[in-house]
């Protein structure tokens, strides 16, 4: 497929499995599959390099953070002071829990070796000798599986001391959250790991200098570090034949809500929703599309009038959006769009840790105000007050999780203002959201 949308970039390219080219095949999460299908070939061809090459080689794929930001992975290493004789920490953030985002957890059950393999590889280049794989907690399955595959991994020599004889050790222990949604971000994550209460920390000094016991730590995504193998193995220029100039490679999209088939769906970055809703045999029962969000609730959700954008880091944030983690959530036409804003604002205040006053008293407000419009109690005052109270957090917060809260809001309101109006004109109860 192509973006097609606007010619602007005609380089996204097939959609040949790469990520997921495991997925379907018997026990693919165990070592001895992994290894019948390419599995180590790319760690034996890192452990020949020097570090540095390998910080280039990722720098000159282009490949960007999958968890959400999309910052750039090879610069991110290059961060890491080289050859200081200090600890340096890699760890994966496998907190998935961004509403709608279901990419990591599959990654993970089905091909938990990819990202043991990548975690040796970035190991190794950013010169660490110790790396936490911090998984959901409520993914208890999931747990048990990259567990598994660690221990796999250290009795075959690809963890351990002197691996494959390379002279290289590492490290890797599994740690489970104990599910707050904070932990997803960057610092709350190295808190908890470090045992405290997780909530984020100011930023700069990012993790990159001071993370993990304050010494210089990657944190990178689930898919960021499974991508890492292919790249060892097909090169810079291979991986740049997929994607966008901007945002190269393939890209796991999690669809959930109104289609026929939900699911996982790899496909190159650039593609459209469009596309997406074909390979997911398009809108469930052939009701129209109403609204949906491209990479989870903290993204503002868009309309059937962006079926064609881009969805890659620039063609999102150019539709007034943001790529986020890819987990794009599909509504129809029976869902009131105040029911599900109100949902995630629930969500929202929930889970907000408490540490600054605007994302904490703001979620709560947000809540109550949405509240009394479901219950038929509103006014149309009530949409401005919304406004408000979002003006007030947007920006004013200590993390993402405060702004990300406003997204769903705002945008709802930009495209369905007269939804909410409706709502405190008619003064009784909203049914709730979809039937199905
Ligand atoms: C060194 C600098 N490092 C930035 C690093 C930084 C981090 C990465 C991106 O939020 C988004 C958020 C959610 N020197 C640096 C530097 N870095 N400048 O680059 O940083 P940042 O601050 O842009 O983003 P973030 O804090 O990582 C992530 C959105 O994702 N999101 C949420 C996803 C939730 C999950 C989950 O459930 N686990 O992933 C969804 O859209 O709102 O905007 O590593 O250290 N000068
Ligand atoms: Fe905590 Fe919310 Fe403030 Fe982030 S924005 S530090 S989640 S209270």
């Amino acid at each position: 497929a192509t973006n097609g949308a606007d010619g602007r970039d005609a380089r996204v390219g097939p959609v040949t499995p790469v990520l997921t080219k495991r997925w379907m095949s018997p026990r693919s999460w165990t070592l001895k599959t992994y290894e019948q299908l390419e599995g180590y070939t790319a760690l034996r061809k890192a452990l020949r390099a020097h570090p540095d090459q390998l910080i280039q080689l990722v720098k000159d794929s282009g490949l960007r953070g999958r968890g959400g930001a999309g910052f750039p992975a090879g610069m991110k290493w290059g961060f890491i002071p080289q050859n200081d004789g200090k600890p340096h920490y890699l760890v994966i953030n496998a907190d998935e829990g961004e509403p709608g985002t279901c990419k990591d957890v599959p990654l993970m059950m089905a091909d938990p070796h990819s990202l043991v393999e990548g975690v040796i590889i970035t190991a190794y280049a950013i010169r660490s000798h110790y790396a936490a794989i911090y998984v959901r907690g409520e993914a208890l399955h999931c747990i048990r599986r990259v567990h598994a595959a660690v221990q796999e991994a250290y009795r075959a020599g690809y963890l351990g001391k002197d691996i494959l004889g390379s002279g290289f050790d590492l490290d890797v222990v599994v740690h489970a959250g104990a599910g707050a949604y904070i932990c997803g971000e960057e610092t709350a994550l190295l808190d908890s790991l470090e045992g405290k209460r997780g909530q984020p920390r100011l930023k700069p000094p990012f993790p990159a200098t001071a993370g993990l016991y304050s010494a210089p730590t990657v944190v990178n995504n689930v898919e960021t570090i499974a991508s890492v193998p292919y790249i060892v193995n097909g090169g810079s220029g291979w991986f740049r034949t997929m994607g966008t100039e901007k945002s190269p490679g393939p890209k796991i999209y999690s669809i959930t809500g109104h289609v026929e088939r939900p699911g996982q769906y790899e496909a190159p970055l650039g593609i459209t929703l469009r596309e997406l809703l074909k390979l997911a045999g398009g809108m469930k029962d052939n009701i129209p599309l109403k609204f949906w969000t491209p990479g989870g609730s903290s993204t503002p959700l868009l309309t059937a009038e962006h079926l064609d954008v881009p969805l890659d880091f620039e063609g999102a944030a150019e539709a007034g959006s943001m790529l986020g983690t890819t987990a794009i959530q599909v509504f129809n036409e029976t869902v009131s769009v105040p029911w599900a804003v109100m949902k995630w604002t629930e969500f929202y205040e929930h889970e907000s840790c408490g540490k600054c006053t605007p994302c904490r008293e703001g979620t709560f407000w947000l809540a109550q105000v949405l509240q009394r419009m479901l219950r038929g109690e509103g006014t149309p005052e009530d949409v401005e007050t919304l406004l408000d109270v979002c003006d007030n957090i947007l920006g004013r917060s200590f993390c993402a999780l405060g702004d990300g809260a406003t997204s769903p809001i705002t945008s709802a309101i930009k495209y369905f203002r007269h939804e909410f109006l409706e709502l405190c004109e008619k003064n009784q109860p909203a049914l709730a959201g979809a039937q199905s």
